[in-house]
């Protein structure tokens, strides 16, 4: 009998050699690929999201988890698109123009994939212009920004400005992070929301698509 909560224990631990045995194992005994990742590696995934926002596991067990969790989805993958899983949203993803930094926005890609979103990461140093027409290409009901220098994180008052004046921005909610960034600077440039982490990040766009 499949046991979901050990795929979860697992990826907690960032096994991933077990991870992918058990998702095997899981899928021939005829347990459906939604059913593993929500219960057993979504589940999982939650379990370390909290951990991470509570500091009690730091930047490298996470790491290691979303290893493990990407070993279980390449298994599940054609699974799931046979099965036609609708994703809970699509969400464009980068760091601004001018920042190289990509370890937050990793994690917070990380955590919405976690979350069952279809994730489109532009990478770094990401002009305005390719996160509208990402979003565009990609139909997606979210842009995050990150930013981790103080000379880069103006550039995502840009991305709402260019939002606004291309009108886009009623269909498509902006979302922005990283260490300089604070809910104060998210009200003055008018992005929908600011997260101070990866998992608080999922969360929120959670709850915005369900809005
Ligand atoms: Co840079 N760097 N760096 N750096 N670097 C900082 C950010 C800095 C604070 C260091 C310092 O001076 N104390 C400082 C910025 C100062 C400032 O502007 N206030 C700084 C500087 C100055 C620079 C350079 C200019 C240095 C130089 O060349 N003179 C240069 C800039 C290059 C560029 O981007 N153009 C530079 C370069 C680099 C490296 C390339 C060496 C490397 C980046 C490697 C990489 O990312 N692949 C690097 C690193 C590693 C850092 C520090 C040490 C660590 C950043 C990090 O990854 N933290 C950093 C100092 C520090 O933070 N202690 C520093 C871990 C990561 C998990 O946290 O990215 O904050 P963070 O993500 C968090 C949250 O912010 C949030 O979620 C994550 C946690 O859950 N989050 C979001 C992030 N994005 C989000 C988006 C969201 C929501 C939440 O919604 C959309």
């Amino acid at each position: 009998m499949a046991d979901l909560n050990a795929i979860s224990e697992a990826l907690q631990k960032g096994k991933a050699n077990d991870v992918k045995q058990m998702v095997q194992a899981a899928i021939d005994e005829g347990v459906t690929a939604r059913q593993v990742l929500e219960e057993g590696m979504m589940a999982g995934m939650d379990v370390v999201g909290r951990k991470f926002k509570n500091n009690e596991v730091y930047v490298p067990e996470v790491l290691i988890a979303a290893r493990a969790m990407n070993a279980g989805i390449e298994i599940l993958r054609p699974l799931l698109i046979s099965e036609k899983v609708k994703p809970r949203g699509t969400v464009v993803i980068g760091t601004v123009k001018g920042d190289l930094h990509d370890i937050g926005k990793n994690l917070v890609k990380m955590m919405m994939e976690g979350k069952g979103f279809n994730v489109v990461d532009l990478g770094t140093d990401v002009p305005v212009e390719k996160f509208l027409s990402a979003a565009q290409e990609n139909e997606a009901d979210i842009i995050c920004c990150s930013a981790l220098l103080t000379t880069t994180m103006t550039e995502m008052k840009k991305v709402v400005e260019a939002a606004d004046e291309a009108g886009v921005h009623k269909q498509v909610k902006i979302m922005i992070g990283g260490a300089p960034v604070t809910q104060q600077y998210c009200e003055s440039i008018g992005a929908d929301a600011y997260t101070p982490d990866a998992a608080s990040a999922a969360e929120k766009a959670t709850e915005l698509v369900s809005a």
